[in-house]
């Protein structure tokens, strides 16, 4: 097997020749290193094509133009290599934080798996010289994208991974929505969707020492968001009951502002108006369902008075399952408030509504 070593670089001028000779004496005489540089100002690029002449073909560098993040620094790698002899490729940073000693261990691991990652969150790994704060940040993003994904991966946010070509094949690249560091975790969540095996190893991570880290606030908190993009792109009903969850809140906005007018300002009975703005607020969800929440299986099929009808049988339903959770919680449970009865038969009303809606309103053709 043939391994590539693919390291993003931004402004590592200080590291990269050290980096590179670690690596070279790691790993076997096949192999070689990529270096994905994105015009870093302090000429990361330039001094790596110096070092390559004492390495002919087995140190290659692509330049590009500008600092995309590094998701489209990695996505360009592998582009890159593709078609190259690699059957391996390992992920790794240029700073020293993950330790090119630990690559030979990890040749071992990847013959008898699809990947191997490079564990901080397991027995016998760990992080040197971080501060608390950005331990904290750490832990906590790791553990927060093992709550939402659902995925039993101990270190989904670290950088140092092994990919057999395959694996990288099962999870297709071009599908890869991150930009930043979040494309860390999306690699290794589709990799346990694909069901690819993954070893963990454990790996002590020591803060860079020479250089400055490109983690910032913004890149952080665009890795929080991608996080529930990841999973609502890869899980595809849950948006679809986001957005049903969504319309449902501006149908009740609607019918609140239609009851005000018309029980408060027009002094009209107040039940036939409920039940006017109920069925207005229904018909208005109604589109909205139709043209958003469920377009992807909508998209050919146009707005009929059935499904409309329908529709707001699935929302009475709702209503009625609202209705009776609320009531036998507040017969059966010792509340000490009304309303968290009345918010559980709300969840349950919705989730009824969404289902019928889902399998009977607006289902695909054919299905
Ligand atoms: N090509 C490229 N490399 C990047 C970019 N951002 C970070 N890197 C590199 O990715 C690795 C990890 O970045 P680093 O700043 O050390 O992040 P940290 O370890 O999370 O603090 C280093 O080798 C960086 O030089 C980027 O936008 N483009
Ligand atoms: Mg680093």
């Amino acid at each position: 097997m043939r391994l590539l070593v693919i390291t993003p670089t931004y402004n590592e001028i200080d590291n990269i020749e050290p980096f590179i000779k670690a690596v070279f004496s790691n790993i076997p005489a096949d192999a070689a290193i990529l270096v994905v540089d994105d015009n870093s100002p302090d000429g990361t690029a330039n001094l790596a094509e110096k070092i390559s002449a004492d390495y002919p073909d087995r140190l290659l560098i692509l330049n590009r133009k500008e600092k995309e993040g590094l998701a489209a620094a990695y996505l360009a790698g592998f582009n890159h290599a593709w078609n190259g002899p690699w059957d391996v490729f390992i992920e790794i940073d240029a700073d020293f934080s993950h330790k090119p000693e630990y690559i030979p261990v990890m040749l071992e691991e990847i013959k008898t798996h699809d990947v191997v990652i490079g564990s901080r969150n397991i027995k016998g790994g760990g992080v040197e010289g971080w501060s608390f704060f950005r331990n904290v940040i750490s832990k906590g993003g790791s553990i927060y994208s093992r709550i939402i994904l659902g995925c039993p991966i101990r270190d989904l946010t670290g950088g140092f991974n092994m990919w057999r070509k395959d694996a990288l094949i099962k999870i297709n690249l071009s599908s890869i929505i991150s930009q930043g560091y979040s494309f860390q975790i999306e690699l290794k969540y589709k990799a346990y969707r694909a069901g690819c095996s993954i070893k963990e190893i454990p790996i002590i991570f020591s803060d860079r020492k020479q250089g400055k880290s490109k983690m910032s606030k913004k890149i952080f908190l665009e890795a929080l968001l991608n996080v529930i993009k990841i999973k609502t792109d890869n899980n595809p009903s849950l948006l679809e009951f986001f957005k049903f969850a969504v319309t449902g809140g501006l149908g009740t906005v609607t019918n609140l502002i239609i009851f005000f007018l018309c029980a408060d300002l027009l002094g009209l009975n107040e039940i036939p108006v409920s039940i006017g703005c109920f069925l207005i607020a229904a018909t208005q969800n109604y589109f909205i369902n139709h043209f958003w929440s469920f377009k992807k299986t909508t998209a050919s099929i146009l707005p009929s008075f059935k499904k409309w009808a329908l529709f707001i049988c699935a929302s009475l339903g709702g209503l009625l399952v609202n209705i009776t959770v609320m009531k036998l919680m507040i017969i059966y449970l010792n509340l000490p408030y009304k309303f968290i009865a009345q918010a559980c038969g709300i969840l349950a009303g919705m989730m009824i509504n969404f289902f019928i809606s889902k399998y009977v309103v607006f289902k695909k053709k054919g299905q």
